[in-house]
């Protein structure tokens, strides 16, 4: 056995770095979500309320039994050479675990990414609700965040072309809520019924499973062109929003008309935003293809490193009041979830702050294993009849069940209440906890009637006594039969650079479908939305715009109606333009957290690079030198500095703005490598801020760069440099001569 010494510890000269938790096990505790105080940066020294097992550093391998290990490199055999012995339980024990890792991905928003975080309310909002988590602003409540695309698989980029996923759960002392929203505040549907039929025809085509998490396709915009009811969302899937540059940089909306209760029992409706402090912004499709490529986990790393280095994402949170007098005030219906309540006519009151501020310890633990669900309420909000939320709440817990296994999930530590849970559920698969009363009804006598029934005064939740009568049909209402106007409002409100945007997208889209009758009818759609808008995507897929657009066929049936095809309409908004729809209107006066490129090479001149880093470190951004090889390149002076990334190993599109620094030996070098020239001229494609000093402006003359264009700053001056990068892009740049790659 000449190597028995390394079966019982570690080698030789290597010293076992154990990442938390050194030389204590915590073991499974009962509890995750305790309030964690963090300052910057990760706290992982308290999480000793983690339900993870940690490994001390005198601790010994086990099998799952407690058994201790003596060998985990050799499988149990017949003599040196011989056959594997069933009997190895060891082995079969690690196999069997391991054989059943996997368990099988959300049907949609499988692609996730998530943080732990806190909520706090600015004010108490005992008028609207009684929710306690809503009243005291010394209160934080502890949050968990998942972030998702919805229609690729768990391995697929980040940034695919595709709604987000916003799902907030509050660990409340009343239970948990959850707020199980999108990044784009409509819906594709107004009835949950066509739910699997617009998933089926989204997701990758069956017979050959192509292609992945893409819209693109045939069966998508087959399903589209014949659901006009989906024209306002198809605007905002085919708007910036669908590309963000990040998940700190999204909006995120309740989407449905929800309710807010008070004390005296009167509701609100509400319907709930989130604004993310950063501002709302986006990269361009190119850029998003070529992301896809280079690191298809863009925005995942993005979130854990903001976290990492203590750059705290953050988001207030907003509301909009409708009393529940104003039901029918408007002029769309507040149930139908493709219409938003544009700001102009009901303002978003900000009321509080989630803050994201710890990483999660395991993936699989709590972001795969974390259960959203819409119906998971407190006391103080309640549902409305939105159609679509009302399948909603169907759909969730049974989804928790194919996937997560067992109507046990709530007990998986992600998914704990930190109210303790008391009632009669008992047994089933994985069971955790151990009840020791005997008694699992109610009423009982022999438990003393425990668990007991809570009064609506002691937060006891009752539903809101919205009176219900009328006959059963299966139809809708004829206020949900306007499908175009808001594609009109959202199409109208976007900047002349957001709307080329969309229009692109479109081309984009459907020229990848192949069959002409559905590129026709989508046209046809189109033009009831703009009729600019139509001829626009007409002309770039090679087709007049119809000359009598096929009307599209509503398919739902009024609900004092038969079931025939009838004509949707299209009624006069109200407003013609909203300013908060367009990403044109955002925060652009910081740089916080934004990823600077400084191209160097040797000889770059010390004073001015370290000058310029300074600067912008010092507003918030984040420099990372770029140079033609890894290790050190030398100064002007001498000096080694340190590279952190190569023009091989990374690209111009993972960052927001690039730097190239003066020196005489550094611009000549930089001015002959292919490299350093295509990452300039990408940046200038993608519109973003670039910076020379002055002797390095003459690199640029090897490029398509305009030197004269808007966000390019050829004197080096850091003050220019940093308020171009905070415009976030030079969308006006599109217009010039395109640059090639
Ligand atoms: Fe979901 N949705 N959804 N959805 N949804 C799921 O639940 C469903 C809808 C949303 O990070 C599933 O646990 C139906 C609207 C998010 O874990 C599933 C309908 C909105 C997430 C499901 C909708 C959403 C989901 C899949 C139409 C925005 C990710 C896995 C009636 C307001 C949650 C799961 C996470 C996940 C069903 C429509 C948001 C299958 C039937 C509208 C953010 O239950």
């Amino acid at each position: 056995m000449p190597h028995a010494e390394h079966l019982y510890g570690p080698p030789n000269g290597i010293k076992l770095v154990w990442k938390r938790h050194a030389g204590i096990c915590t073991g499974i505790t009962n509890h995750t979500f305790m309030a964690k105080k963090s300052t910057k940066g990760s706290d992982k020294k308290t999480a000793d309320l983690q339900p993870d097992i940690e490994t001390g550093s005198n601790e010994m391998m086990t099998t799952d039994q407690g058994l201790l290990i003596n060998d985990d490199q050799n499988s149990l055999k017949a003599g040196e050479r011989g056959a594997t012995l069933l009997e190895d339980f060891i082995l079969r024990e690690k196999i069997t675990h391991f054989d059943h890792e996997r368990i099988p991905e959300r049907i949609v928003h499988a692609r996730g990414s998530a943080a732990h975080g806190v909520f706090r309310v600015y004010e108490p909002m005992t008028k609207y609700t009684k929710a306690k988590f809503l009243q005291d602003p010394a209160r934080e409540t502890p949050v968990f965040v998942r972030f998702s695309t919805v229609a690729g698989s768990r391995g697929s980029t980040d940034l695919a072309r595709d709604v987000r996923g916003f799902s907030v759960k509050f660990y409340t002392d009343e239970g948990n809520y959850d707020l199980v929203g999108n990044n784009m505040p409509v819906f594709f549907i107004q009835d949950a019924m066509k739910f699997p039929d617009l998933i089926h025809a989204v997701k990758p085509e069956p017979h050959n499973e192509i292609p992945q998490a893409a819209s693109a396709h045939d069966t998508f915009w087959d399903f589209i062109s014949l659901m006009p009811e989906s024209t306002h969302m198809i605007m905002w899937a085919m708007s910036d929003r669908a590309i963000p540059r990040s998940l700190r940089m999204m909006e995120g909306f309740g989407v449905h008309t929800f309710r807010l209760i008070n004390d005296k029992n009167e509701s609100f409706f509400v319907k709930f935003h989130w604004k993310p402090l950063l501002g709302v912004h986006s990269v361009a499709w190119d850029e998003a293809q070529v992301i896809s490529g280079k690191d298809a986990d863009f925005h995942r790393r993005d979130l854990w490193e903001a976290i990492e280095s203590g750059n705290f994402p953050e988001w207030e949170l907003g509301i909009q009041v409708i009393p529940q007098a104003d039901e029918h005030k408007f002029e769309f219906d507040l149930l139908d979830p493709t219409k938003l309540v544009p700001e102009e006519l009901v303002p978003v009151q900000r009321i509080g702050r989630l803050t994201l501020n710890r990483n999660p310890d395991n993936f699989f633990a709590e972001t795969e294993q974390v259960a959203f669900h819409p119906g998971h309420l407190v006391p103080g909000i309640d549902f409305t009849n939105d159609p679509l939320l009302q399948g909603r709440l169907f759909s969730y817990t049974d989804t928790q069940l194919s996937r997560l296994g067992s109507p046990n999930f709530h007990e998986i530590p992600i998914n704990r209440s930190v109210n303790t849970v008391h009632n009669n559920q008992r047994d089933g698969h994985m069971r955790q906890q151990i009840n020791k009363d005997i008694t699992s009804y109610s009423p009982n006598s022999i438990g003393g009637g425990c668990p007991f029934q809570a009064k609506a005064a002691d937060g006891g939740f009752t539903s809101y006594d919205e009176r219900i009568d009328s006959k059963k049909i299966r139809g809708r209402s004829k206020s949900f039969f306007d499908h175009f106007s808001q594609a009109t409002l959202f199409y109208n409100s976007q900047s002349q650079a957001e709307q080329a945007h969309i229009v692109n997208a479109l081309r984009f889209e459907l020229s990848k479908v192949t069959i002409p009758a559905i590129r026709d009818r989508m046209v046809g759609i189109l033009t009831q939305v703009d009729k600019g808008l139509a001829k626009q995507v007409a002309d770039a897929l090679g087709m007049p715009v119809p000359k009598k657009p096929e009307q599209p066929i509503n398919h739902s049936i009024p609900a004092d109606g038969k079931p025939a095809a009838y004509q949707p309409i299209k009624v006069t908004s109200s407003i013609e333009k909203s300013e908060a729809l367009s990403m044109a209107n955002t925060v652009k006066d910081t740089i916080q957290t934004r990823q600077i490129a400084v191209l160097a090479a040797d000889g770059v001149d010390e004073a001015l690079l370290n000058n310029m880093v300074k600067k912008l470190t010092a507003a918030g951004a984040q420099t990372k030198i770029v140079a033609p090889h890894l290790g050190n390149i030398k100064g002007n002076k001498g000096t080694d500095i340190m590279v952190d990334q190569t023009l091989f190993n990374t690209a111009s599109v993972l960052f927001d703005a690039v730097y190239v620094a003066g020196g005489t030996a550094n611009v000549k070098a930089l001015q002959n490598d292919g490299d350093a020239l295509h990452f300039v001229n990408q940046a200038y494609k993608h519109c973003k801020a670039i910076a020379t000093d002055s002797d390095a402006a003459a690199l640029l003359d090897n490029t398509y760069i305009d030197k004269k264009a808007n966000g390019v700053i050829t004197d080096g001056n850091a003050k220019n440099f940093i308020a171009a990068i905070g415009m976030h892009r030079f969308w006006e740049r599109e217009q010039q001569p395109k640059v090639p790659a």
